[in-house]
């Protein structure tokens, strides 16, 4: 009996041995498929670039108020409305580079890298002609970096890596360059760069598609006679600053029926506090300002502007993005509470027309309402009172 027992535990323990010994085999499978997520918040796609592998899965969350959608650009995807708080996944099975925006903002745009995760340099050419890259550590001036000169042996890109630990990272930008040399080149980047920052302009060929940016792909970087890469680190001196900030500000909103004297701001994305006022229009710009309410920077949803008068079906009317500037918490414009102007210098804003008003129905009805209560009123005081006299009579 007790030997018994004593076989069952041996069995049990090489069981388990037998156990943990396969555990680290199973772990050395190849590698699984992963779910990366990208956060929807504040009119932005985070991170704004992804670089995947085959098989894996991308899943947009939508952290925000507001709906947002996440839409290929060439169809491959389309999340449809991704609600509040909701989400939508999408694994892609080939690489590739999917560009994709946002159908309800378009000023929301991310790009998905589908492919080898890291810079596949093997496949360069071998000796070019003459190959060089030249920049100097400079600011980032209006999003965009100069690189002095690009010496390509055929036509390729000069393309603005950003450094990961000492080594070249993303693609922050590209811009194509012509054989032999090509001065003052600038490269626009898809995201800031901090003061101290440092990038790699690198010389890459362009092959498989021409005319279009393709890395990780067949667009491989350039390496010289000696087999180094064709590349400059450079470090960002003082940043662009503000007007990339900026740029986010946006106003949305459709055509549609005064209630209650009053229009309805879908969203407002203000980088400070602020104000969103609705201007009459007048000749085709906006003109008197008939409402204004206040906006707390970032994301605001279905802001009501109540309107100092009325404006007839077929009007229009510019809700616009003002700073809070001067005396905070009090509207000051003409004045200190000037408009607010996006990157590209134009002030945000959009002309919305009156359409046709379910809005004055409501009202009628309440004045026939009230009229029909104080005649019904009027007559019960009158009644009231015959009866009081005939009473008395009695
Ligand atoms: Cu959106």
């Amino acid at each position: 009996m007790a030997r018994r027992i004593r076989s069952v535990g041996i069995l049990a323990l090489v069981s388990l041995i037998a156990l943990f010994a396969l555990t680290p085999l199973a772990g050395a499978a190849p590698r699984a498929a992963e779910t990366k997520t990208v956060t929807i918040k504040d009119f932005e796609f985070a991170p704004k670039e992804l670089t995947i592998n085959v098989g894996d899965t991308v899943k947009w969350e939508n952290d925000g108020p507001s709906t947002h959608s996440a839409t290929s650009t060439n169809g491959v995807f389309d999340s449809g409305a991704i609600a509040a708080g909701e989400d939508f996944s999408f694994t892609f099975t080939t690489a590739g580079t999917f560009n994709y925006a946002c159908k309800f903002h378009d000023i929301m745009q991310g790009t998905i890298t589908v492919g080898a995760a890291a810079p596949a340099p093997a496949a360069a050419p071998a000796a070019q002609p003459t190959v060089a890259v030249d920049a100097g550590d400079q600011p980032v001036v209006d999003g965009a970096i100069t690189v002095a000169s690009v010496t390509a042996g055929q036509d390729g890109w000069i393309a603005a890596h950003l450094d990961e630990n000492g080594a070249p990272g993303k693609v922050l930008g590209q811009t194509a360059v012509k054989t032999g040399d090509n001065k003052d080149v600038k490269i626009k980047l898809s995201e800031d760069v901090p003061v101290g920052g440092k990038l790699w302009p690198m010389l890459h060929i362009d092959a498989g598609t021409i005319g279009t940016y393709e890395f990780p792909g067949a667009d491989v970087p350039v390496k010289d006679a000696a087999g180094n890469i064709v590349m400059k680190q450079i470090t960002v001196t003082a940043a662009g600053g503000a007007p990339a900030a900026e740029a986010k500000d946006a106003v949305e909103v459709d055509n549609q029926a005064i209630k209650n004297n009053s229009i309805t701001i879908e969203e407002v994305y203000a980088s400070k506090d602020g104000w969103i006022v609705a201007h009459l229009d007048e000749n085709g710009a906006p003109g008197k300002v008939l409402g204004h309410t206040a906006v707390k920077a970032g994301e605001s949803k279905d802001v009501v502007i109540t309107l100092s008068e009325g404006v007839p079906v077929g009007g229009k009317l510019w809700p616009m993005l003002h700073i809070d500037a001067g005396t905070i918490g009090t509207y000051e414009f003409p004045g200190a509470d000037v408009p607010v102007k996006d990157a590209a210098g134009n002030i945000v804003m959009k002309q919305i027309t009156v359409t046709a008003a379910p809005a004055g129905l409501p009202k009628t009805g309440g004045e026939d309402n009230s009229l029909a209560l104080i005649f019904s009123a009027l007559v019960l005081l009158i009644a009231g009172g015959l009866l009081m006299r005939r009473m008395r009579r009695v």
